[in-house]
């Protein structure tokens, strides 16, 4: 016997998965995570038996609901399913999956549209924040046809403009969360950083490396993963994340000179394969780096000398554009909001089906 389980696929960024309402999954988490797995053909290295792409990029779910908030239209709970696990982690948000929320929350009719443009106040039930994403809603109905491009994913799509007000310390309580804008761990100089992402900084110049190279040459590279892995796993209760060997965060970013006029170059382990671009959360932390004072970044990031702060986040596939405000007082950073544009794309809405005996009818 099967059980269908309503639920939308989407692109959502540079990365793709299972959007579901809470109410079209079972309350307890142990069924409703043995169901997600089932949905994603999870642990498997290839997940044939299941919607999941093998890849962690494409192996996300999105949970969406009436918001808790006052302050909120929605609630957001983002699920990374691991690929070759029987793990479904909470513990990181996802800044890609959130560009096709409210697209979502609207097809499924929980924010009305507002008119040709429909602006979602989005709670990320992960870290407590909020995101405003707005997105084009003509004649009441998400468009996701468009001219917007977005490095990592091809053609033109419509605009998803998402703003995060307050994201700094997201999950870490503070935005540097060990007190100091540079620590050395493990001989090795790190900036550890939560601007809605916990992100550990290095110099790629200090592992032997350019910076410059594939995400596969990097995964293939045995004593750079390990070296990265023993720093993380060093760093994790220095940021308040506790023992962080079955945890997806913090991400893990290699840093070099821009080669392409931007701000910075990047390559991010997520945590242990290769960001194939970069993740949104990990971008507006990345930026924010840059911008700090005396941070690993200092010497290597380029940054504008006027107007505003736009920096081109440059990754494997292109660069990703923050846009941030900040303010420096008393020697001290503070993050005012942050901007960036995403498209999404619904791919498919109906039911995944799962074996009837992992949720009985
Ligand atoms: O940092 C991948 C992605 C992400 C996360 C990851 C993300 C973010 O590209 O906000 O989007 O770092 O796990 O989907």
């Amino acid at each position: 016997m099967e059980r269908a389980v309503r639920c939308m696929a989407m692109r959502g960024g540079t990365s793709k998965g299972l959007y579901f309402l809470a109410d079209d999954l079972p309350s307890d988490i142990p069924t409703r995570d043995a169901v997600l797995l089932a949905a994603m053909g999870s642990p498997d290295i290839r997940q044939i038996d299941g919607m999941g792409g093998a890849d962690p990029l494409t192996s996300k779910i999105a949970v969406v609901s009436k918001p808790s908030r006052v302050d909120a239209d929605v609630d957001y709970l983002f699920l990374q399913c691991v690929v070759d696990e029987a793990r479904i982690d909470p513990s990181q948000n996802c800044g890609n999956i959130l560009a096709g929320v409210a697209a979502f929350a609207v097809l499924r009719g929980i924010v009305p549209p507002q008119g040709d443009v429909t602006r979602v106040r989005i709670h990320m039930v992960n870290t407590s924040n909020v995101a405003i994403a707005t997105i084009e809603t003509p004649d009441g109905v998400p468009n996701f046809d468009g001219t917007a491009r977005i490095d990592g994913v091809p053609g033109t799509h419509a605009p998803v403009l998402l703003d995060f007000l307050d994201v700094a310390g997201s999950t870490c309580g503070a935005l540097l969360p060990t007190g100091h804008a540079k620590d050395v761990v493990n001989g090795v100089d790190v900036t550890c950083i939560d601007n809605g992402m916990p992100v550990v900084l290095m110099r790629a110049a200090d592992f032997g490396i350019t910076g410059a190279e594939t995400p596969e040459a990097m995964e293939a590279n045995q004593e750079l993963r390990q070296k990265v892995e023993a720093l993380r796993l060093a760093v994790g209760p220095m940021m308040n994340l506790g023992d962080v060997t079955k945890k997806t965060v913090p991400k893990m970013c290699l840093i070099s000179p821009p080669l392409a006029g931007g701000a910075v170059n990047t390559r991010n382990f997520i945590p242990h394969r290769v960001h194939k671009t970069i993740g949104v959360l990990g971008a507006v932390s990345v930026a924010t780096a840059c911008v700090l004072p005396g941070s690993v970044a200092e010497g290597i990031a380029v940054l504008p000398t006027d107007g505003p702060m736009r920096l081109d986040v440059e990754h494997p596939t292109g660069f990703f554009t923050v846009d941030l405000e900040v303010e420096h007082s008393d020697g001290e950073l503070k993050v005012r909001r942050s901007a960036l544009l995403r498209t999404a794309r619904r791919l498919m809405d109906g039911f995944v089906y799962v074996p009837a005996r992992v949720w009985p009818l």
